[in-house]
């Protein structure tokens, strides 16, 4: 017996402990053993999300032994730990992700068709952790993916936002906004550890006094001190037998119950407490892109920044005494400037709380900090009030006004006499109220600064960041982002998957540079074919929830041109409608004209107080019912708003599309990733040289990429030349017949004043240009029909763009930032 205590235990600790039973007989037992015993539930009475909850639970139960595993590499001295810092993580269900990179689907499927459910039954229970935005926190989601995959030790740190992004209702016509209540029915997929917590400090004053050795010390005495405590979700590897950790912090109240105040009566003020130390992570802000921002977003930034650092300090001192040697345990990634109070809390745990000299300690957050920016629309660049800065952050402004002291030393050795460079570059703006500005104390900060897509930093080293990269290139990169293909293809588009699979091998899942070899079957009629059926059964699955969602009734034959991403001016949902509407007439003049059907779909969510985007979706929705409804178009045209547009719908959305709308302005979209995801998925694209379009229409061929409009330069000259959108209107009758239309009160019932706002927006700002670009749009649109026709030349271009789209695996973005930016070996492959 004591033979066998001792086994078990050694090939625990390795990681070799074999899985609990993972059969098809073992999961249904561990199902009605958690229903039984976690959900206290008889089968009989068992509701829809007790099941869910009793398979989630048998499903996390068998991650475990890795994840513990895993967990253990942590004190590995030899291996650095990646810590990805993001303010979000817009993960999408975790269930059916897991099942698929465990490889326990079928047994789970089995299992569950055993007990008379259905899994898709189980899978639609779940509601997604919907902990972000868009782009920057669903890339952050990939990201953890590709780092289990990978077996890259790694730990993403964030917030437990109560309530993430909202959902979205429309009601006639308009976005109507309701609390995202993800916890409501428990999150099976999380653990507290209420052992592993930090306090957080805020507020207050600091105080200067000589210690008893006559050196000088220092004394932050905040107002307030707030509890951080850690949630931790395993992130499962594909196959990889890792399994990656996301830790979470929750913002509660240090003392549940203030004695002093509840003794004296007053038991609401010691209730009061405990609700404005929750309030912390209470809700996530619903703006992507966030302009000047509010008290309590900055203190969400510093509380979970403040708690993360902690723990990696902890765990670091589990590894080594020496905190000089922090950079060799962790690599930090700070996704955008959100996490960016890293560098200043950093330098204070380091020389206030654990006694590091100012020059060992800079040097050491520097070498470990890394800034990835994602955007290059200046109003999006994160600044602070200095007022509110100081008043919530006091020690931190001193901290920040000496490393710009420092900083400002060096530019004027470098650049003598050169004020301006000076003002541009200090971490204080001073030119009409002073702010501390977040993306300069990153890059100051940071030993790697990278842009998500080629031409994105190229802009970022020539405008927003020119003169960090005039004085110090060598700290300029680009990555690429990516998606990972197991969440995009392999479990929202199975039926592609299995095509793929049965074509050339398993092996693209996690080589995707292996999709080449599809390339010779796009001359097969057979798997052309195939291919084509797929595609099919994808839009009649989404022409199913349209109908279900909207009561539209949509025709799978037509083609399916789709716009999904965030409503904002610069994506230009607008211009897709101008060209909607200028096809609306063409019908109406000519009924004859040679135009194929098309379904135009859309889906997003606009920031709740962003006025111009609520108003774009208005007028989508009143296009749609003009269109939807009027018979001389009936079969030809249909308008949808997909209301909710977030992970799990985009699974949904991704595989049915033929044609993909990427269409901002050149030079504003950083790098997109859902344009990654309908090529991936077998769309064609319709774009601009902006962001990673660039690079898709490189990988892909220009001949299977719909190009339109201004580059990045020729709309630099354009503004710079004086732009006036009203010529453009002037000189083209049809762009004039549109717009005249939506000023017309055609699509609000007669009231001409509902959309006079954005029409005057395009008329006489026209800030993005969508007037210029027009006509290329409608033409290169004429092209799109042209070869939608010749449904066999569309179905070899769809074939090539997912041959080609390797490059864009989440994967290849991940084995680039260990290689310029976190020096982490890659190491091989696991053998499956
Ligand atoms: O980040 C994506 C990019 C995309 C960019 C987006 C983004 C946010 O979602 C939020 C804030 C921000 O500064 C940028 O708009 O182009 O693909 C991931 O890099």
């Amino acid at each position: 017996a004591n033979n066998t205590v001792k086994t078990a235990a050694s090939s625990q600790t390795q990681g070799h402990n074999p899985r609990r039973g993972v059969g098809t007989a073992a999961m249904n037992r561990a199902i009605l053993d958690h229903l039984h015993f976690t959900m206290a539930r008889l089968p009989a009475l068992a509701s829809r999300n007790d099941w869910y909850m009793a398979l989630s639970h048998a499903v996390r139960d068998r991650m475990l032994d890795d994840w513990l595993a895993s967990l253990h590499h942590f004190r590995n001295k030899e291996l650095k730990v990646v810590s990805y810092l993001s303010a979000e993580f817009l993960l999408g269900p975790h269930l059916g992700n897991n099942l698929i990179n465990t490889g326990m689907w079928d047994a789970a499927r089995d299992a569950v068709e055993s007990l008379g459910l259905t899994l898709e039954d189980l899978l639609r229970q779940e509601e997604e952790p919907g902990l972000g935005n868009g782009g920057l926190g669903r890339l952050a989601a990939c990201y953890l993916d590709s780092l289990a995959t990978l077996r890259i030790p790694s730990i993403g740190y964030g917030i437990r936002y109560e309530f993430g992004i909202f959902d979205q209702l429309i009601r006639d016509g308009w976005q109507v906004e309701t609390a995202d209540k993800w916890l409501k029915f428990g999150n099976p997929w999380e653990i507290c550890r209420s052992e592993i917590a930090y306090e957080v400090k805020m507020g207050g004053h600091t105080e200067y006094h000589h210690d008893a050795d006559g050196r000088l010390a220092i004394a932050w005495l905040p107002v307030k001190v707030i509890k951080g405590v850690a949630y931790d979700t395993p992130i499962a590897g594909y196959r990889s037998r890792i399994t990656g950790l996301l830790r979470l912090w929750k913002s509660e109240a240090v003392e549940s119950f203030n004695f002093q105040a509840f003794n004296a009566g007053e038991y609401y003020h010691a209730v009061d407490e405990k609700v404005v130390s929750e309030s912390i992570t209470k809700v996530l802000y619903p703006n992507d892109e966030p302009g000047v921002g509010k008290l309590l977003r900055l203190a969400q930034q510093y509380f979970f920044v403040s708690c993360s650092l902690q723990d990696m300090i902890r765990v670091h001192l589990l590894r080594s005494p020496r905190l000089e040697e922090f950079d060799q345990t962790f690599a930090v990634q700070m996704n955008d400037t959100h996490p960016s109070l890293a560098v200043a809390e950093l330098m204070r745990l380091l020389v206030d709380e654990h006694g590091l000299g100012w020059d060992a300690a800079w040097k050491v957050t520097r070498s470990t900090m890394a800034y990835t920016n994602h955007t290059l629309l200046p109003e999006a660049l994160e600044k602070w009030p200095l007022q509110l800065f100081a008043n919530l952050l006091p020690r931190h402004l001193e901290i920040v006004y000496e490393i710009n002291r420092r900083f400002l030393d060096e530019v004027s050795q470098a650049y003598p006499g050169d004020q301006a460079r000076l003002a541009r570059m200090s971490l204080i703006e001073e030119t009409g109220g002073k702010f501390v500005r977040m993306a300069n104390l990153a890059s100051v900060g940071s030993h790697a600064i990278n842009g998500v897509a080629h031409l994105h930093t190229e802009l970022l080293k020539e405008t927003v960041l020119a003169d960090f990269y005039q004085m110090t290139p060598g700290k300029f990169c680009n990555v690429t982002n990516g998606v990972t293909p197991r969440r995009w293809v392999l479990l929202s588009n199975p039926g592609l998957a299995r095509l793929i699979s049965e074509s050339i091998g398993e092996e693209w899942v996690t080589a995707p540079e292996k999709l080449r070899k599809l390339e010779r079957f796009a001359s097969d009629p057979s798997f052309l074919s195939a291919w084509r059926w797929v595609k099919d059964a994808n839009k009649r699955a989404l022409a199913a929830t349209i109908l279900e969602r909207t009561g539209v009734t949509v025709d799978p034959e037509s083609l399916f041109d789709i716009q999904v991403k965030r409503i904002h001016e610069y994506k230009r949902q607008h211009l897709n409608l101008l060209h909607i509407l200028t096809l609306y007439h063409r019908i109406k003049r000519d009924p004859g004209a040679q135009i194929p059907p098309r379904t135009f779909i859309f889906g997003g969510k606009a920031a709740p107080g962003y006025f111009m985007a609520k108003l774009i979706i208005k007028l989508i929705n009143s296009v749609a019912e003009v269109v939807n409804t009027d018979p001389e178009v009936a079969g030809r045209l249909k308008v949808v708003f997909f209301p909710d547009f977030n992970v799990t719908n985009g699974q949904l959305i991704y595989p049915a599309a033929d044609l993909s709308e990427q269409i901002s302005t050149s030079g504003k979209e950083a790098s997109g990733t859902g344009n990654m995801k309908f090529s991936l998925n077998g769309a064609l694209t319709i774009g601009t040289l902006d962001g990673a379009n660039v690079e898709i229409r490189e990988e892909v061929g220009e001949e299977n990429f719909f190009l339109f409009g201004l580059n990045a330069t020729e709309v630099q000259a354009l503004k710079k030349s004086g732009y006036h959108p009203g010529r453009f209107y002037e000189e083209d009758g049809e762009l004039r017949e549109a717009i005249d239309a939506v000023r017309s009160g055609l699509f609000s019932h007669g009231d001409a004043g509902l959309f006079q706002p954005l029409v005057d927006h395009l008329l006489y700002d026209d800030e993005y240009l969508a007037l210029a670009d027009y006509r290329s749009y409608l033409e290169c649109q004429e092209r799109v029909s042209t070869a939608f026709r010749q449904r066999e030349l569309w179905s070899v271009k769809s074939v090539l763009n997912v041959a080609r789209m390797g490059k864009f695996s989440s994967d290849r973005s991940i084995r680039e930032y260990c290689e310029k930016i976190w020096k982490v070996p890659i190491r091989p492959p696991f053998p499956h």
